[in-house]
C-alpha cells in the first residue's frame, strides 16, 4: 500500500536523554504543530531530525532513540554537532532565514555554511530513499530542505514529491543577491508540486525561476525539458477543533484546577475589573518584531496615560536559535526594554508588562489566549502566523480584538482584524486604543466570521488539498509524457 512520507527538518517530537533514560515531549513551532494532526490521522511516516547532537546520544542507546521515535512513526536522522552547526544554525538560519525574510544585513554568504547544507540535505533525501516504494508521496517541508526534491528525483526519477514552504518567498530582487541561487532553485524544481503560503510569495518565486534560470512559466506552470512544475498557494489553517475544545474544557474547570499562571490571571482580572490584558506570544525571532512592538506599546502609554494602571501586556517569547548572534543581541535588547518601560510606569500596585522567556505547555497557551482581550501580533514577516489564527479559535464566546500585522501571512485571510503596519508606532497606539474602545458585539461580529473561515480551511483541509493537488500532478505528468 503506498503511504506519504513527510520530511521536515525537525520531527515532531524531541527526544532527549536524562540520567540514561530517553525523554520524548512534542516539538515547538507552526511546522511541528499544524502536520502532527495529519500525521498521526494518515498512514504516514516522518523523517528528521529528532533534536539532539549524535555525539550527546550514548552509543548503548542509539538504537533506543530509532525505537521510540519508530513508536510515532517517525524516522530520526542523526546530525553531528559540525553538521548542526553548518547546516542549521548556519545556511539554514543565518543566510536563507534573514534573506527570505527580508533582514538582508543579517545575510551571510559563507562557502562552509553552504557545503554542509548540501551534505546535510543529501543526508535526508539518502534516509527518504532507504523508505522509499513507488507509488509513495514525498512532501517535503521547508526552506531548510530546499535541495532535497532534486535529490530524490536524481535517484528516483517518477517519484511524486511536493514541496511546501513556510516561510515567505522574498522578491526577485531580494533573491537574486543569494550567491547559490540557481542551485537552490534547480533544488526546489525536483517537485512536481511546489507551495506557498500566498500568492505573493508564489508569484516571487514563479519570477525568480523565469528571470533566473529562464524557464518558461505560464501563469503557475514551469515546463522543465523533461516534466512541468506546478506552483499554488495553500494558505495553512489550524487544528480548529482542538483549539476550541481546549477553551471548552478550560471553562469547564473550576478555579481551584486552573494552573498557577491562571490563577495570577484571575487576581489581575479580579484586582483591576475594568483593566485589560494585551497579549503577545512568538518565538524570540527578530522577524517577529517584538521590539518595535515593545516601542509601540511604551508609545502608546506616552500618549495616552489614561490607560496606564488599565492595561498590561503578557508576554511570552519562546527561546529559539539561541546559538544566533542575532539571536543573542534580540534577547538583550527586549530584556532592557521591558525593563525600561517597566520602569518608567510602574506603580506600587501595578507593571505594564508581565514578561516570559521560556516555553510553556499547551495549558498555559490557552489559559493566555482564553485570557487576554487583545491579542497584538506585529511580525516585521511572517510566512503565516498560526498563533493569530489559535488566539481567534479559542475566543468561544466571540469577544477578543486581534490586532494583525499586514506583513503576516494571515492577513490575507484575517481582513476582520485590525491590520497595522508593524514599524508605524503611532497607528499601532491608535489601533491599541481602538482595540480597547470596540464594542463587544463588534469584536463579536468581526471574530465569528474569521472563525467560520478558519474552522472551514483548517489544518487537515490544508493538507489534503495539498495532497489532492500533488495526486492531479500525475495526471499532468501522463499528459506531458503523451504529447
Ligand atoms: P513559527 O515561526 O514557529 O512558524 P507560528 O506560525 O506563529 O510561527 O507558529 C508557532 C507555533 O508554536 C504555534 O502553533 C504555537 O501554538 C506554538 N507555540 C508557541 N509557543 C509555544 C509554547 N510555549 N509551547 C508550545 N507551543 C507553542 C513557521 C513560520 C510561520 C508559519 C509556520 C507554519 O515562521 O510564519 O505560520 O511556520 O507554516
Amino acid at each position: 500500500m503506498s503511504k506519504t512520507i513527510i520530511i521536515s527538518n525537525r520531527l515532531p517530537l524531541q527526544i532527549n536523554i536524562e540520567n540514561d533514560e530517553l525523554q520524548v515531549t512534542p516539538s515547538v513551532g507552526g511546522l511541528a504543530t499544524g502536520l502532527k494532526s495529519f500525521h498521526k490521522e494518515g498512514d504516514s511516516i516522518w523523517i528528521g531530525w529528532s533534536g539532539m547532537p549524535e555525539e550527546e546520544i550514548p552509543e548503548h542507546l542509539l538504537e533506543d532513540v530509532k525505537n521510540k521515535a519508530r513508536e510515532e512513526d517517525c524516522i530520526a536522522v542523526n546530525l553531528t554537532q559540525d553538521e548542526i552547526e553548518g547546516f542549521y544554525y548556519g545556511f539554514s538560519n543565518r543566510t536563507i532565514w534573514p534573506l527570505f525574510h527580508y533582514f538582508m544585513e543579517f545575510t551571510e554568504s559563507d562557502d562552509w555554511y553552504w557545503e554542509t547544507y548540501k551534505q546535510v540535505n543529501q543526508k535526508y533525501a539518502d534516509e527518504v530513499l532507504k523508505h522509499y516504494q513507488e507509488g509513495d508521496h514525498i512532501w517535503v517541508h521547508d526552506y531548510q530542505l530546499l535541495l532535497v526534491p532534486n535529490m530524490i528525483r536524481e535517484q528516483a526519477p517518477d517519484a511524486i514529491i511536493g514541496f511546501f514552504n513556510h516561510i515567505p518567498f522574498p522578491s526577485y530582487e531580494v533573491f537574486r543577491t543569494l550567491p547559490w541561487r540557481d542551485e537552490v532553485l534547480e533544488g526546489v524544481l525536483g517537485a512536481d508540486l511546489i507551495g506557498f503560503h500566498t500568492y505573493d510569495y508564489e508569484r516571487h518565486f514563479l519570477s525568480s525561476v523565469s528571470r533566473i534560470l529562464r524557464h518558461q512559466v505560464d501563469f503557475n506552470e514551469i515546463t522543465l525539458p523533461d516534466r512541468i512544475v506546478k506552483v499554488d498557494s495553500f494558505p495553512m489553517g489550524i487544528d480548529y477543533d482542538k483549539f476550541e475544545k481546549a477553551a471548552l474544557d478550560h471553562f469547564e474547570k473550576t478555579s481551584e484546577n486552573h494552573s498557577e499562571l491562571q490563577q495570577r490571571l484571575d487576581h489581575h482580572l479580579k484586582a483591576t475589573p475594568d483593566a485589560k490584558l494585551i497579549l503577545s506570544l512568538d518565538r524570540l525571532d527578530y522577524t517577529k518584531g517584538i521590539a518595535n512592538r515593545l516601542r509601540a506599546f511604551e508609545y502608546f502609554l506616552d500618549k495616552y496615560p489614561e490607560f496606564i494602571e488599565k492595561v498590561r501586556l503578557v508576554m511570552l517569547a519562546v527561546p529559539s536559535r539561541s546559538n544566533v548572534p542575532q539571536y543573542q543581541r534580540l534577547k538583550r535588547e527586549i530584556d532592557e526594554l521591558v525593563g525600561r518601560i517597566n520602569g518608567k510606569f510602574s506603580t506600587v500596585s501595578w507593571t505594564p508588562i508581565w514578561y516570559f522567556y521560556r516555553s510553556m505547555p499547551f495549558e498555559n497557551l490557552i489559559d493566555l489566549y482564553t485570557s487576554c482581550d487583545i491579542a497584538l501580533l506585529t511580525p516585521i514577516r511572517d510566512g503565516m502566523n498560526l498563533v493569530a489564527k489559535e488566539y481567534i479559535a479559542t475566543r468561544t464566546n466571540h469577544t477578543g480584538v486581534l490586532i494583525l500585522s499586514e506583513m503576516a501571512g494571515a492577513a490575507h485571510e484575517m481582513n476582520e482584524a485590525l491590520i497595522i503596519n508593524p514599524n508605524n508606532f503611532d497607528q499601532m497606539a491608535s489601533t491599541l486604543k481602538q482595540a480597547f474602545e470596540m464594542p463587544e458585539e463588534e469584536q463579536i461580529s468581526r471574530n465569528k466570521m474569521i472563525q467560520k473561515r478558519l474552522k472551514r480551511y483548517s489544518v487537515e483541509k490544508w493538507a489534503q488539498d495539498f495532497m489532492k493537488a500533488l495526486r492531479n500532478t500525475e495526471d499532468n505528468r501522463q499528459a506531458f509524457e503523451a504529447i
